[in-house]
């Protein structure tokens, strides 16, 4: 037989045979939902891969987007890991029973905050970093303004920050979200609901997603922006941005930032070592090498030196067993659509 032909044979052999083998093997895919910062969840996927071989499919999208498309696709799952995002929306997924129970071997190394998480969503989620909220002024416009620096959530209602704020929509956002429960749990649900409307009058924009006004008061297009402490510094370390973090006098919230797997994860076994990597101190390291400074929850993984110190900061004792709690969420985000949204 001539050369080209033999070639050709050959060729068509390889063929066959990779039909008839099928698709790669499930186990060596895995798609992974991911609400932090496109970044860090890059970084996280780029060295996944190396250290595993399995090939990641990564979506990015913000906390709320992400819990509404694991309950949209729950009668055909897609994603196989729910990585990151505020900790409430993967509580109400796991009561939702849209995420799936898991042990990991590595729960033992990890912060009594983050084991609380994994018990309080019966094993359905779990944490993996925590960050306080607050808000960031762009330190220049204050100045061109003539302002006093807003040191109290109560200060960011007054008529001369008209225009000036900016926030993300709890819908989308986590951080949002957050913010929403966390004014409940300082003024009670009543006075936090005068409060957003007061807030209203000085918002320029609800954002889709939370660290939008961190970034946006960073470049100057708004005064405030609110958000998570971490978020705030990203761009002083990334652009030497003149933004100033406040952690508010009169206390706040936090978030446990949470991973889940989705139940009936078409690519279990992949999902399972995503997890049990992703709680390693090696992965939580990743973070500030992405200029994401939250304090991880492995408790041998180091604190990055940029976050902000959780223990300088008046926190609140954020109940997540409640704001996390499908009828809470739900019920709040409805009164915050026709009282605040639909305004
Ligand atoms: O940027 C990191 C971070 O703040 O983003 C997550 C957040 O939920 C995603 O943004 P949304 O508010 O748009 O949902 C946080 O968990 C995380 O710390």
């Amino acid at each position: 037989m001539k050369k080209a032909t033999k070639a050709f044979f050959l060729s068509l052999a390889i063929a066959g045979a990779t039909i008839l083998s099928g698709p790669a093997r499930a186990d060596g895919n895995l798609t992974v939902y991911c609400s932090v910062q496109e970044e860090w969840c890059q970084l996280m996927v780029n060295e996944f891969q190396k250290a595993t071989g399995i090939t990641v499919a990564m979506t990015r999208k913000s906390s709320g987007e992400t819990y509404a498309q694991v309950k949209a696709e729950s009668a055909n799952p897609k994603g196989d890991v729910w990585w990151g995002g505020t900790g409430d929306p993967h509580l109400q997924a796991a009561e939702e029973g849209l995420t799936e129970a898991y042990d990991s071997p590595m729960l033992a190394k990890l912060h009594p905050w983050a084991v609380k998480q994994h018990e309080t969503a019966q094993k359905r989620t779990v944490g993996i970093y925590l960050g306080a909220l607050g808000y960031g002024y762009n330190t220049d416009l204050l100045e061109q303004k003539k302002l006093e620096a807003p040191k109290c959530w109560a200060d960011l209602i007054k008529p001369e920050f008209k225009g000036e704020v900016q926030v993300a929509n709890p819908n989308s956002s986590g951080t949002a979200y957050t913010f929403i429960a966390t004014l409940v749990q300082i003024m009670g649900e009543d006075e936090a609901f005068k409060y957003l409307k007061a807030l209203g009058e000085n918002i320029n924009q609800y954002t889709k997603s939370g660290a939008a006004p961190a970034q946006a008061a960073a470049r100057g297009e708004t005064l405030v922006g609110i958000a998570f402490q971490h978020d705030i510094v990203t761009p002083t370390i990334t652009s030497n941005a003149p933004i100033k973090n406040v952690s508010p006098c009169e206390g706040t919230g936090f978030e446990i930032g949470s991973m889940s797997i989705v139940k009936g994860a078409p690519n279990m076994d992949s999902a399972r070592k995503w997890y049990d990597w992703a709680l390693t101190p090696e992965a939580q390291k990743l973070a500030a090498q992405a200029n994401s400074y939250q304090n991880p929850s492995n408790m041998e993984a180091p604190i990055p030196e940029q976050a902000p110190k959780m223990a300088d900061i008046k926190l609140i004792d954020y109940d997540f067993a409640k704001f996390g709690s499908s009828a809470e969420r739900k019920r709040l985000l409805g009164r915050w659509d026709k009282e605040i949204g639909a305004k």
